[in-house]
């Protein structure tokens, strides 16, 4: 494929911008090579600036369930700015956004719009530290909750010791009331909960990981979450950034019948513009300023584009479910990549839930961070490479999910499908 003027325009990128990116995840450090530089998108397909046309598969990393640059969405957004694109006043648009998601997510009573996932977590943290009075924070490692500094933290040394920083920046002082457990890890949690129990102000966890690639959680695990959490006065926060309206409309937390007390959303909620969200309990969310003191704020915060899309978005999910279309494609899908992996003699494995997915090169299932580290990187980054070259854009990380659009066809898939047993031969044969 001819990738001239996605170089050119990349090479003087990485003039300007720290690895040429706005965000680490696109940098393809993971994969090796350039970033492919897009011009367009539409339904299922992106264009890169030289021309090539591929099926996305990363879909924004999430916002794009309905596809890219779809109609409704695009008129909400031209009609609202033709009105002003930002007051810092309240506008309807933000009450009709707040009663969609409140309508939609079983635990959310009231809501705090915001303008992104990180946004959103840092500010369910701090939340339910105001909330408790108690500093400390489980964390699972192989969950991201976005670049929040009490979160970027290293597992310390046993499971029931404080974290570490993992990034320059990041104070002893931030990452010292972090506790770093072992995802499905029962004993674990119920071990940090015996050494720390009065003193944790809250659990965050991803009800279904997207960013170890696809993990899904244990009745078991789940369980544990939610009684234990209860049992000490702790705040459960289920950061359904990725899995909002992804996994189903009201989330994972409607797919496995658990009540959080408090829930973050991003990316699906603003329909590919900024817009985060946290909410829960009347009775926590009551704690935030103005009405509380836990102090959060923001100048676009629901601005009336971003909830013209996240409305868009939201209703048309709401009134026309995708969610039946999203499940037939993605199991063709996920058939069809298993039987690749097989016939091409590579060891895999596969963790789905709905559209939502993710090929693992490793024959052991994943269960958590130290079993998804057991993955071939390598053959993965030659698989996304083969992919790419036949026109087919792959999540640009082996510890990323795949998303499958309703604007995806059973064309695009079986175009897929076969795009993949050719590179899955060139990934295992190399
Ligand atoms: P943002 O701040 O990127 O909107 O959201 C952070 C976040 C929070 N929680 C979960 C479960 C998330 O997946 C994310 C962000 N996801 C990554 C990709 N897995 C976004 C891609 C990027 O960082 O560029």
């Amino acid at each position: 494929m001819n990738r001239s003027r996605s170089r050119e325009i990349f090479a003087r990128a990485k003039q300007l911008m720290p690895g040429g990116v706005n965000s680490p995840a696109r940098a393809f450090a993971a994969v090796g090579g350039e970033p492919i530089v897009f011009a367009r998108g539409q339904g299922a397909y992106l264009w890169d600036v030289d021309g090539n046309r591929y099926i996305d598969y990363i879909c924004s990393w999430g916002p794009h369930i309905l596809g890219h640059a779809h109609p409704p969405v695009v008129e909400a957004v031209e009609r609202a700015s033709r009105n002003g694109t930002s007051f810092g006043a309240p506008t309807e648009a933000e009450n009709t956004l707040c009663e969609l998601i409140v309508d939609a997510v079983p635990s959310v009573e009231r809501v705090r719009l915001v303008n992104s996932g990180t946004e959103a977590t840092m500010s369910a943290i701090r939340l339910a530290r105001g909330y408790t009075g108690r500093d400390a924070i489980v964390k699972f490692a192989g969950n991201y909750h976005g670049h929040v500094d009490s979160l970027l933290v290293a597992a310390g040394s046993s499971a029931a010791t404080l974290g570490v920083p993992n990034s320059p920046g990041v104070t002893a002082g931030a990452s010292q009331d972090t506790l770093i457990l072992q995802y499905n890890d029962v004993a674990g949690l119920e071990a940090a909960f015996a050494a720390h129990g009065e003193r944790i102000a809250g659990v965050i966890v991803e009800p279904v990981v997207g960013n170890m690639g696809t993990v899904v959680p244990t009745r078991e695990f789940l369980s544990a979450l939610r009684t234990l959490t209860e049992r000490n006065g702790a705040v459960l926060i289920f950061d359904e950034v990725m899995t909002g309206f992804r996994v189903a409309y009201g989330g994972a937390q409607s797919l496995f019948g658990i009540r959080p007390d408090l829930t973050t959303l991003g990316k699906i909620v603003g329909g590919g513009l900024p817009v985060g969200a946290y909410g829960g309990r009347a009775e926590i969310m009551k704690h935030v300023l103005p009405e509380g003191k836990v102090f959060q704020a923001g100048t676009l915060s629901g601005n009336p584009l971003a909830c013209a899309a996240g409305i868009a978005t939201l209703s048309e999910l709401r009134d026309d479910p995708p969610y039946e279309r999203l499940e037939q494609l993605s199991r063709r899908l996920a058939v069809g990549l298993v039987a690749a992996a097989g016939r091409a003699g590579v060891e895999h494995t596969l963790a789905r839930v709905g559209s939502m997915m993710t090929l693992f090169f490793s024959g052991e299932p994943v269960r958590n961070w130290p079993t998804a580290a057991k993955c071939d990187t390598q053959a993965f980054a030659r698989f996304f490479w083969g992919l790419a070259n036949r026109g087919v854009y792959w999540p640009c990380s082996q510890f990323e999910a795949l998303f499958v659009s309703a604007a995806h066809t059973e064309a695009d898939i079986d175009e897929t499908i076969s795009a993949a047993q050719e590179a899955l031969a060139g990934a295992s044969h190399r």
